[in-house]
């Protein structure tokens, strides 16, 4: 996202060396010898085999008394701020002294050849001369390796999202030279949970954008919305085949086409996804995640958990913070819309956890007492290390539904009051999946997409199409450690629906911490489901109407103490809008291609029976 750029450059204004120093916490590494000062910039365009050339911003720091690592990062972004970064995410490594490279990836900005939306690993049998992320990565440190001076033979890789994936696709290629990465938020399922769609949902406004944002030209560009609300401008585009038709017309964007043509999980997206490729720990792996990634929260997750079946030598970690997508490279990261946790988290990771892991492999410089996994505990705002994640010790235990709004961890019991809710879930009013206006995701005069996973979700509670089932105030802290999934009985007049399923913190209505989040509704994990799915993401089918079937919504992982006093709630609807496209609640066989008179309202039911019993698991450990 152009985010990371600006990112950087901000940071070059608002993160002097001084300041940062006057906020580092107390068990920080001392400075090392350099300044972002004392780096030197030159460029290069570096011949790929094909004889593409891929440019690069290369920074060494003058008077270097020692050869150095590199640190080398790929970015469909544009590298032309690049400097920026060396004062402000990358400035406890910048004081430790690298050769830091930034590259443009084929097809964007200045270099050459064409951009492929995440472009398919090549495969076995493919011509010598084929290229991929890998071969560009391994062809580029060859020439870093040979043609920059001073360098100590050693390159680590890391970056966030895009150029978080392009690190993870350079560790598949496992160069020699290549001795440590650190892939951030990197997406790995696009079809499953990342950036184009959840669970065969589609991300409609971040997709959409996102193509227009990469594809319309070759440096980032904004689609020109004529709206400040998008929920109003994506909802008068009508069906989502209105979006060729009316809005792109005769211009192509790849990416748009590929979402239309492969509306299931299909070869592919199979061929995209990054599991399959994660046969081994090629190198020692950093992985980090963000609680609230309003992007690629399961991507960075996955790898790890790939990775791990893999890890004999223990050098696979994971590291998961408070954060939005790419937060913990900005900034000291202590607050996150509202939200407060008591202490400079980002600044915190930098330097006391991504230096010295690159400083260990790559200059071997200090011992590396890197646990495998290093967890914020939100709540209790503190971190907490394990030996793996999910904890061994982490237990499950069920939030069950039951009449009237309670939620309990008692099992429903049987004749106790009706069997079910139900609400009217229309695709002409969606539920917005943020307050309104929902200016465009990156608009450049600020927009609300950043912090959305953390807005009071009181903002659509007592709507008819959200149900809500609340706990009591808790009389002990509970506390998630793991994985926490939601089992849906449910059935529909329709013949598909989406199952929308928020696990949410209310506060205590009296706070004195911060009065004015006396009960806030505060999400802790979330997700949506697409019905036609619950047989297969490759094959869907329709729904029975009025049946009840089982699904179950994957709500991922988290680390959270809700604290005594607090009641826990979950919340589900139908419409999630415009992050997630609309459900024609109908059936037709590519959502793409659905026209206006497919959209209906239909009724739903959340049935809460002992036989049917709708809840949410969570693992947990003792508090
Ligand atoms: N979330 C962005 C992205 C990564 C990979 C593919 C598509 C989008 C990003 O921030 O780079």
């Amino acid at each position: 996202m152009r985010v990371t750029l600006r990112r950087g450059s901000l940071l070059a204004l608002f993160l002097l060396p001084g300041q940062l120093a006057g906020q580092t916490p107390a068990a920080a590494a001392p400075a090392g010898p350099y300044t972002p000062d004392s780096y030197e910039q030159s460029s290069a365009d570096i011949p790929m085999r094909d004889g593409v050339k891929l440019h690069v911003e290369i920074f060494r720091p003058k008077g270097a008394t020692e050869p150095l690592p590199f640190i080398f990062s790929r970015t469909p972004y544009g590298v032309a701020g690049s400097k920026g970064r060396l004062g402000g995410s990358y400035l406890p490594m910048a004081e430790d002294g690298y050769i830091f490279v930034f590259e443009d990836i084929r097809g964007r900005y200045r270099s050459e050849g064409t951009f492929v939306m995440q472009r398919p690993p090549k495969g076995a049998g493919a011509p010598a001369n084929a290229i991929d992320e890998s071969t560009d990565t391994n062809d580029s440190i060859d020439w870093m390796l040979a043609h920059i001076p001073g360098n100590n033979g050693r390159v680590g890789m890391l970056g966030v999202s895009y150029d978080g994936w392009t690190t993870a696709m350079g560790m598949l290629g496992a160069h020699p030279a290549l001795r440590a990465v650190s892939p951030q938020a990197s997406p790995a399922d696009m079809s499953m949970g990342d950036d184009f769609h959840h669970n065969g949902a589609f991300r409609l406004s971040y997709g959409f954008e996102y193509a227009w944002l990469t594809e319309a030209t070759r440096e980032n560009s904004d689609f020109a919305f004529d709206r400040y609300d998008t929920y109003e401008w994506y909802l008068n585009v009508g069906p989502l085949s209105n979006i060729q038709a009316k809005v792109l017309g005769t211009k192509t964007l790849p990416t748009w086409s590929d979402f239309v043509a492969h509306p299931n999980y299909d070869g592919f997206w199979q061929r995209q996804a990054m599991r399959p490729y994660l046969t081994r720990v090629t190198v020692p792996t950093l992985n980090v995640a963000g609680w609230w990634d309003q992007e690629d929260f399961y991507g960075p997750v996955t790898i790890y958990r790939a990775l791990e079946t893999h890890d004999s030598a223990n050098r696979n970690f994971l590291v998961v913070g408070p954060w939005r997508h790419g937060g913990w490279s900005g900034g000291p990261a202590q607050k996150l819309g509202k939200i407060d946790f008591g202490s400079p988290t980002g600044e915190y990771f930098r330097r006391n956890i991504e230096a010295p892991f690159f400083a260990f492999y790559l200059k071997d410089k200090g011992t590396l007492t890197q646990p495998e996994a290093t967890v914020f505990e939100s709540g209790s705002n503190r971190w907490r290390t394990f030996d793996r994640w999910p904890p061994r010790e982490a237990k499950t235990r069920s939030l069950y539904f039951h009449a009237n709004g309670v939620l309990s961890f008692d099992p429903p019991a049987a004749g106790a009051g009706p069997a079910f809710d139900s609400y009217v879930s229309d695709p002409a009013h969606p539920v917005p999946y943020r307050p309104r206006p929902i200016e465009p995701t990156y608009y450049p005069k600020g927009s609300g997409w950043y912090t959305w996973l953390l807005e009071d979700q009181r903002f659509v509670q007592g709507r008819p199409d959200v149900l809500s089932w609340e706990t009591e105030p808790l009389t002990g802290d509970v506390v998630v450690a793991g994985d926490v999934t939601a089992k849906l009985f449910a059935s529909t007049t329709g013949r598909d629906a989406d199952w929308v399923v928020k696990l949410i913190d209310v506060y205590p209505e009296d706070y004195p911490a911060d009065f004015k989040l006396g009960g806030y509704e505060l999400m802790v994990a979330n997700d949506v489901f697409r019905g036609r799915f619950h047989q297969s993401f490759e094959h869907p089918v329709p729904l029975v109407p009025n049946r009840v079937t089982p699904f179950t919504v994957d709500l991922h992982t988290q680390s959270y103490r809700f604290l005594k006093g607090h009641r826990i709630m979950v919340q589900v609807q139908s419409t999630w809008f415009p992050i997630i496209d609309r459900n024609p609640q109908t059936w037709v066989p590519n959502i793409f291609r659905a026209t206006a008179a497919d959209y209906r309202a239909q009724t739903h039911r959340i049935w809460r029976t002992p036989a049917q019993p709708s809840r949410v698991d969570i693992q947990t450990v003792a508090p």
